[in-house]
Formats: structure tokens, sequence, C-alpha cells
């Protein structure tokens, strides 16, 4: 029986290393590498993934985030400047629908102990902490409910200039 077995593997791997079998091996390995990595590269189900940047410039690099209802969303926050927090502090603040941006800036300037978060604040569905110049954070959450929602840096005088729309669609 092992004889036999034998046999029947070596001419089948005969057949297929035969002619142009060996290129269409190769074609097809390369194919199955494609679309193992794709999901990696682009979308997995359920996820986005942001990355998000702030600037000595007193700015976000994105203005506009889109994402889906019920979505985990991975956010890479990095400051890409080289000024310190105390100077140029960057964060993420994600507000509920119907928050004053401009009075939470306000309110958040009595909060320095508490990287500019107004504490016991109902209106932050999600933040990020206080970042320097080359420094970087990632946070997880799950997207709200469909609707649009304000983000800005809280740090002192920023939110006129940092400041974007997380619509959940
Ligand atoms: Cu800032």
């Amino acid at each position: 029986m092992k004889k036999i077995l034998m046999l029947l593997l070596s001419t089948t791997l005969l057949i297929s290393c035969g002619g142009d079998g060996k290129k269409e091996e190769k074609k097809e390995n390369s194919i199955k590498l494609n679309t193992q990595e794709k999901p990696k590269e682009e979308k997995e189900e359920g996820v986005t993934r942001i990355y998000l940047t702030g600037s000595d410039q007193m700015k976000f690099n994105k203005n506009e985030i889109v994402v889906n209802a019920g979505d985990k969303v991975i956010l890479t926050f990095e400051h890409v400047g080289k000024l310190p927090k105390e100077t140029m502090g960057h964060n993420f603040v994600l507000l509920k629908e119907g928050t004053n941006v401009q009075e939470f800036g306000q309110e958040a300037l009595e909060f320095k102990e508490n990287d500019y978060l107004p504490e016991g604040s109902d209106a932050i569905i999600t933040h990020t902490k206080m970042l320097g110049g080359g420094e970087k954070t990632e946070i997880t959450f799950e997207a709200p409910a469909k609707g649009n929602y304000d983000y800005i840096c809280s740090f002192p005088g920023h939110v006129a200039l940092m400041n974007g729309v997380l619509t959940v669609k």
C-alpha cells in the first residue's frame, strides 16, 4: 500500500512540475498571499482606523472624519510638532451632539490640572490624553449613534482652529 501511495504521489508531483505547471502554481500562491494581506491593509470588518495629527501650527490634519454606526474606531493621535505640552499641547476630545464647543473650550480653561478637561463633564464622549511634540497615543471607542459630533483640542485657545466633525453614518 505504501509503495502505491508513494508512486501516486511522485507521479502527481511530476505532472504538476511539468510544463507551465510551476508558473501557474507561483501565480496562485501570490494571489493567495494578496488576498490574505488585503484585510489588514484596508478595512477590517466593523473596524475603522483613523490617523489624526496635531501640529505646531495648531492644526488637525483632518477636520472631517466619517465612520459607520457601531464600528469599533481605533484612533491614533500624534503630535507631529516639536513644541512641548505646556505651550502647544494637543488632545482629541469628542463631544456629544448639541455641545457648544466655544463654551466647552472656555470651561476647559479652568481645568489645567486635569489636562484641560472639565471634570465631571457629561459632554465628553471620549478623549485622548494631552500630548506634547513628538508624542503619540491611541484610543479605541465604539462609534456613537448616527449623527454629527464635534471634536476639538481643549488646550487653551486651540478650539478656534482645532475643531472638526465626526460623522457617523
Ligand atoms: Cu491643541
